[in-house]
């Protein structure tokens, strides 16, 4: 059955990859799992017929027959759940696997996203020049931490997994803002996860909503 994501109609950050359904599109892209976009107007996401699908009126949800899923995570992990790939067989190896998705979300991904919130949302409040300091911060502390976990290594723990897609997936989420560059360790490792055939299958056909353009090949 061909599984139907959502994502934005009009993508506000013009097709850079940055909201959430280009990790459930690279998911998919690995596992080799043909999908459907459905993509959804501004309005449309906070109407009853999206809340349907997500109770908080955002994108991206997932749907494969009977199978409604929203939060990017558990999609993703639904998918390397099902699909040879992107999990280790080894039952130990798979469980440190998923915490590493656990920890991009729940470590890494917060404090990247209250950079974008205090510059994006609160960016004119009159503390806001006082905050930004402390959020980049947080942000140096868990970079710092999570470089020298990777070290010379090419992934998180052993082969290309699950849970490098989600952290290289949330490292990108800083690249505007230039902090990853301060960390050529993870600046590797993240330009390692974007060099991976599946993750620009995922880019070109997000930003192909942006462009008109069909995604090449
Ligand atoms: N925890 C949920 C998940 O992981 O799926 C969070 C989902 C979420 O935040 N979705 C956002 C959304 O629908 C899109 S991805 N927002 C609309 C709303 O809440 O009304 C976040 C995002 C949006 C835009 C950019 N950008 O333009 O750069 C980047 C990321």
């Amino acid at each position: 059955m061909i599984p139907t994501i959502t994502a934005f109609e009009q993508s506000p950050d013009r097709g850079r990859g940055l909201a959430r359904d280009m990790r459930v599109r690279w998911a998919l892209e690995e596992a080799g799992q043909p999908y459907e976009v459905r993509l959804v107007p501004f309005g449309a996401m906070k109407e009853p017929a999206h809340r349907a699908l997500h109770p908080f009126g955002q994108i991206p949800t997932y749907e494969e027959g009977d199978l409604v899923l929203f939060e990017s995570g558990v999609i993703v992990f639904h998918i390397a759940q099902s699909h040879a790939g992107l999990l280790p067989d080894d039952a130990n190896a798979r469980a440190r696997a998923i915490t590493w998705m656990f920890a991009a979300l729940n470590s890494v991904e917060p404090p990247i996203l209250d950079l974008v919130i205090a510059k994006l949302v609160e960016g004119d409040k009159p503390w806001a020049k006082e905050r930004l300091p402390l959020v980049q911060e947080r942000i140096r502390a868990r970079l710092g931490e999570l470089s020298r976990r990777l070290g010379d290594a090419e992934w998180l723990d052993g082969a290309f997994s699950a849970g490098d897609l989600m952290m290289v997936a949330v490292l990108l989420r800083l690249k505007p803002s230039g902090m990853l560059d301060e960390y050529p360790t993870l600046a590797g490792y993240a330009a390692r996860g974007e060099a991976r055939a599946a993750y620009k299958r995922a880019f070109a056909a997000q930003l192909a909503v942006f462009t008109g353009k069909p995604a090449s090949g």
